[in-house]
Order: structure tokens, then sequence, then C-alpha cells
């Protein structure tokens, strides 16, 4: 370690939270599941690819948004509930929000986070409205959902709420971006008094050249408070004759100031390299949008989608990732 301080998680017990230890022969900072994936493309009757989703504790168990691409192509969000963490029972309807005043009417949601804030469950996602922006609901019990007013214009992506206020105020990353399939992304921090009005925008970081994230990166799961810092896991896209290729890589942000970056990875932890995160209708992607964790013992398991298709699982430690990223950082 490069201190001696054993970094901690700073949350709740989560004793019943899928794991699985690092394998005997792997010496990487984060390992794949043994099961993955974990969640198939065929799970639900109406699905062509479930992925990109989220997940966290709830009850005895799990409960989870998840993005569901039917086979029409429709983008959807569906609820899914599970005691493990593992085997997923997903509705097959899409969620109906209760949508208040916003006029239009709802086109595609996809790339779902949820989180815990105050006594609400909160779900963020990339919508559809003259261009891809941030959707924000909440719900109690995740039977009804209930979709408050667009946040900001047109066009971003990755909405990431922090799990609590910073400095007083909800906070939230957010990704600008264009109407297609953007070739450019930095991660920006914003704030708000009461989860409507959003502004004191400030950078916090974006791509690096000559590296598996120098096209563009986004934020992944709901950042975890740690006595390091915030850890933020996100996703880094690199581009070559073939196409983008996303990878995973994970920074430690200031905890009273995100927006300053202690470390960020050099080596990316988590690259396109099992066949089902090579294979699919978007070959070559790994990105993450949740993660479970347990402060007593520092796991981590992280949700993320594998090729645009099915989802997969990995792991890591608090200690062993903190200690990576420090060795490791640009
Ligand atoms: C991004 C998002 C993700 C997707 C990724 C790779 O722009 O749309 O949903 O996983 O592209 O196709």
């Amino acid at each position: 370690m490069s201190n001696n301080k054993i970094p901690k998680i700073i949350g709740a017990s989560l004793p019943n939270m899928p794991w699985e230890d690092r394998p005997s022969d792997c010496a990487d900072a984060v390992w794949r599941s043994a099961k993955n994936p974990v969640i198939g493309r065929y799970e639900i009757p109406i699905s062509n690819s479930i992925y990109n989703s989220a997940a966290v504790p709830f009850g005895d168990g799990f409960a989870g948004v998840f993005r569901v691409d039917d086979k029409s192509k429709n983008f959807r969000l569906h609820v899914g509930k599970s005691m493990d963490g593992y085997k997923w029972d997903i509705r097959s309807e899409p969620i109906e929000f209760d949508r208040g005043c916003i006029l239009e009417p709802f086109i595609e949601g996809y790339d779902p986070r949820v989180v815990k804030l105050d006594d609400r469950y909160y779900v963020t996602w990339c919508d559809s409205y003259h261009g891809p922006l941030i959707g924000i609901a909440y719900t109690y019990d995740f039977e009804k959902f209930h979709q408050l007013e667009y946040p900001f214009m047109p066009c971003c992506r990755n909405g990431v709420l922090f799990p609590r206020k910073i400095g007083g105020k909800y906070a939230m990353l957010n990704r600008p971006a264009d109407m297609g399939m953007t070739a450019f992304g930095d991660i920006f921090y914003l704030e708000s008094p009461d989860m409507k009005y959003w502004g004191n925008c400030k950078y916090v970081m974006g791509p690096e050249t000559r590296s598996w994230q120098h096209v563009k990166v986004g934020a992944g799961p709901i950042p975890i408070e740690t006595t390091e810092g915030w850890l933020l896991i996100y996703h880094g896209v690199w581009l070559n004759v073939n196409g983008y290729n996303y990878c995973m890589g994970a920074a430690i942000l200031d905890i009273d100031e995100p927006w300053k970056i202690k470390y960020r990875t050099k080596p990316y932890l988590l690259a396109p390299s099992e066949t089902y995160e090579m294979v699919g209708d978007v070959p070559n992607v790994i990105f993450p949008c949740a993660s479970l964790h347990d402060a007593d013992t520092g796991r981590i398991a992280i949700y993320y989608g594998a090729a645009d298709t099915v989802t997969g699982m990995a792991f890591t430690k608090l200690d062993i990732l903190v200690d990576f990223i420090k060795s490791n950082s640009l």
C-alpha cells in the first residue's frame, strides 16, 4: 500500500451481497464472475438484449432497473428483483413512469443508474427528448415511479447521482454528448438544492491521449464513499479501425470537492477479452452501471453490460483496488 491506512468503505453492511473470491491464478485488481454472463440476452420473452443495468439492496434482497432492448429494438427500462444478486426476475412489461407535467410522450430509456438517497430510490437514465438527455425519477417501492422534469437541455448522457448531499447540495456527474455516437466526452459535476435546478458546473475529467481512454470517458456506477475519497468506476473509450472499444477504469475523487481528481488509472481495469464481451450486438464493450458493496469487508461487486447484449459481473476489494489505482495513477 502507498500508505499504512487500510481504506474503508463508508456505508452500510451488506453481508448477503454476491461475492466470489479472486481465483488463485488471477493477479488482477478486478476479476470476473465465474457465472458470467449472469443475465443472458433472452431472459424475458420480448428481449433482444439485457445490459447496462442498475442494482441496489432492497428489502431482504436486491432490486434493479434493467435496460432491455426488445425485439423491435426499442430501448426500455424494466424492474427486476433478486434474492442473491445473480438470478433476476425481470418484469416483462417496461416501467410506466408517472410523468407529471412532462408534455412529450416517452420515447426511450437506456443506461439506468439507481441510488438510495434520503427516503427514496432515484433512477437516472438516458432519455430521448429532442436528443439524448438525462431523465430522473424516484420510487419508494419499485412499483410506482415518478418522473421529475428534465434537469438539463440535450445533449448529454451518463447522469450519475452521488449517494448523499455534498456541501448541502445534491450532486451529479454528467457527460455532454451529441445526437449520434459522440466522438468526444468529458465528465462534469453539477449540484442542485432541490433535484430540480442544477448548476455550479465544474469540470472533472476527460479523455487521455495515447491510451484506452483517448476518445471519451463517462461515469459508471454511483460513486462509493471511502476514507480515501469517492471511488468512481468509469468507462473509457478508444477508437481503432474496427470502431469504439469500451474498457473499465477507476478514479478517486476528493470527498468534499469531487471535481478534484486525486488518482486515476493509467491502465484499464477490465477490457473486452471474454467472448461475451467481444461478440454481440456491439462488439468490444464493457459498460459498468452499478455496484453493490459491503462496508465491513470492503467487497465490491460491479454489474456491467457486455457487448451491448448481456450483463456480466466483476469483483474487487476496496484495499486491492485503491492500491492498484494509487500505484498505477496517471
Ligand atoms: C454508448 C451508450 C451505451 C452503449 C455504448 C456502446 O454511447 O449508448 O448504451 O453501451 O454506447 O455501444
